[in-house]
C-alpha cells in the first residue's frame, strides 16, 4: 500500500507513534510518505520506502494566522497525486483530520479517491476538541474519516461522550514499543552510574505541559529523598518546566535533580532508572510509562484516563489519585526498600509491555484496519 502520514513532527507521544509506526510499514515493503511541516523527531534521515514532504505555509503580511491547515490540504492533495497514494492516516485529529477532508474532497472532484484514517490520540478530544472554537470541526472532521481509532478504550469512551457521535465507529488500536529498543539488558547502565550508582535513580520524561504536574514529579522527589538518598532525572521541555526548575531550587534539590531537555534516544537512559513518575492530571495511554514499563523501570502515576490500562496497578508500578503526592511518594518509597518486590515489578511490567503492546503485533492491526477501508481481502 502506499500511505500517508501526517502528525505533529516535533516532541510528543502522537509524532513518536506515528513516526515508528510509518518505519514498521515501510520496514514490510510498503511505501510510507510524511506530509508534516518539519521531519518528525524520531525518523532518521534515510531508511528505503520513506519519504518525506514538507508543509510551507505561505507568508503574507495580512494573515496573522497563517492558515497551516489549507497548505496540509494542498500538499497532501499534491502528494497523493504524484504518488498515487491509496490513504492518509492522521494522527491527532485537529487540524489533520479537517485537512485530509479537503484533500480528499479536492480528489473526488477530479474523480480520485483516497482514503482517510484518523488516529485519536488524547488532548484532541479530552480538550482542544472539547474547545468552542473547535468542537464541532472536529465532530464533522472524525465522522468524516474513514475509519477511527483511539489509542485507549478510555478515549474511545470520552470520543462517544463529549461528541456523542452516532456515525463514528471508534476502534482502540493500542500504542506500541519495539522491544528490541526498550529492553534494559541491552545498555549499561551509564547514567546510573555517573549520578551515583548506589542512589536510586527516579525519571520522568514528557513535554512539561500543565496535565504533566510536574512539580508534583519533584515533590513526589522530594519526599522520596529525604528518606532515601535519590537522584531525580528530567527529561523533556515544555512550557513547565520553568515551574519544576522553581520547585527543585525552593525546596533545595538542586544538587540532587538533572534537567537534561528534549532528547530524542530514550531507552538507554530508561535502562539506568529504577522507578518512572508520572503523576499526570489526564492521560489517553501514557507512552512513556508503557517505554518505562518495557525497559523493566516500575511506574508510579496516576489513574487517570488510560493510564490503568498500561500500568497493572500493584503488579508493575502503582497508580493514586490525581495530586495524591503522599500516597505517590509512599509507594516509591516501598517499592525501593523493597528489593524483591523492585525486581519483581520490574521483570513483570518488562514481560506485561512486550506481550500486550509490542510493535509487530499493533502494526498488524493498522494494516489490518487499512486493508478493510480500501476493501482489500486480508
Ligand atoms: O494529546 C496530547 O496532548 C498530545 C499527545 C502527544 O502528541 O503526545 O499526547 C497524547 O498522545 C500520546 C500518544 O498516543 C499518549 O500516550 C498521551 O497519553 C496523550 N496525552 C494526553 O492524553 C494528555
Amino acid at each position: 500500500m502506499k500511505i500517508g502520514i501526517t502528525c505533529y513532527p516535533t516532541y510528543g507521544g502522537s509524532g513518536a507513534v506515528a513516526t515508528e509506526l510509518g518505519i514498521a510499514l515501510a520496514a514490510r515493503g510498503h511505501e510510507v510518505h510524511f506530509i508534516t511541516y518539519r521531519q518528525p523527531f524520531r525518523l532518521p534521515s534515510f531508511l528505503p520506502g520513506v519519504y518525506f514532504h514538507e508543509v510551507d505555509v505561505g507568508r503574507y503580511p495580512l494573515f496573522e494566522y497563517p492558515p497551516y491547515d489549507l497548505a496540509l490540504a494542498v500538499r497532501m492533495h499534491e502528494v497523493v497525486r504524484a504518488h498515487g497514494l491509496d490513504l492518509l492516516h492522521c494522527h491527532y485529529a485537529i487540524p489533520h483530520a479537517t485537512s485530509a477532508w479537503i484533500a480528499r474532497e479536492m480528489l473526488r472532484e477530479q474523480r480520485r479517491d483516497v482514503k482517510v484514517i484518523t488516529t485519536l490520540h488524547g488532548t484532541d478530544i479530552t480538550i482542544v476538541g472539547q474547545d468552542p472554537s473547535f468542537n464541532q470541526i472536529t465532530k464533522f472532521s472524525i465522522e468524516k474519516s474513514d475509519r477511527l481509532t483511539a489509542v485507549s478504550e478510555f478515549l474511545r469512551r470520552e470520543t462517544y461522550n463529549a461528541f456523542g457521535c452516532t456515525a463514528c465507529d471508534v476502534a482502540v488500536i493500542h500504542n506500541f514499543i519495539d522491544p528490541d529498543v526498550y529492553d534494559r539488558a541491552k545498555y549499561p547502565p551509564t547514567l546510573k552510574e555517573q549520578l551515583g550508582q548506589s542512589k536510586p535513580l527516579l525519571m520522568h520524561i514528557s513535554n512539561f505541559r500543565r496535565v504533566k504536574r510536574v512539580r508534583d514529579v519533584v515533590q513526589i522527589f522530594a519526599r522520596v529523598n529525604a528518606e532515601i538518598p535519590s537522584r531525580l532525572v528530567m527529561v523533556g521541555d515544555g512550557p513547565d518546566r520553568p515551574a519544576a526548575e522553581d520547585e527543585v531550587r525552593q525546596l533545595g534539590l538542586d544538587s540532587s535533580v538533572y534537567f537534561l531537555g528534549k532528547l530524542d534516544v530514550v531507552a538507554p537512559l530508561l535502562a539506568s532508572a529504577d522507578l518512572f513518575l508520572l503523576p499526570t492530571q489526564s492521560e489517553s495511554f501514557g507512552l512513556s510509562a508503557l517505554e518505562a514499563l518495557a525497559s523493566g523501570v516500575p511506574v508510579i502515576g496516576t489513574n487517570a484516563g488510560g493510564l490503568p490500562e498500561v500500568v497493572r496497578d500493584g503488579e508493575t508500578g502503582v497508580l493514586c489519585g490525581v495530586g495524591d503526592i503522599e500516597g505517590m511518594s509512599a509507594a516509591a518509597l516501598s517499592i525501593l526498600l523493597d528489593r524483591e518486590r523492585w525486581t519483581a515489578m520490574s521483570a513483570l511490567g518488562a514481560e506485561d509491555a512486550r506481550t500486550r503492546f509490542s510493535l509487530n503485533a499493533i502494526v498488524s492491526q493498522y494494516e489490518h484496519l487499512y486493508m478493510t477501508s480500501l476493501e482489500i481481502r486480508p
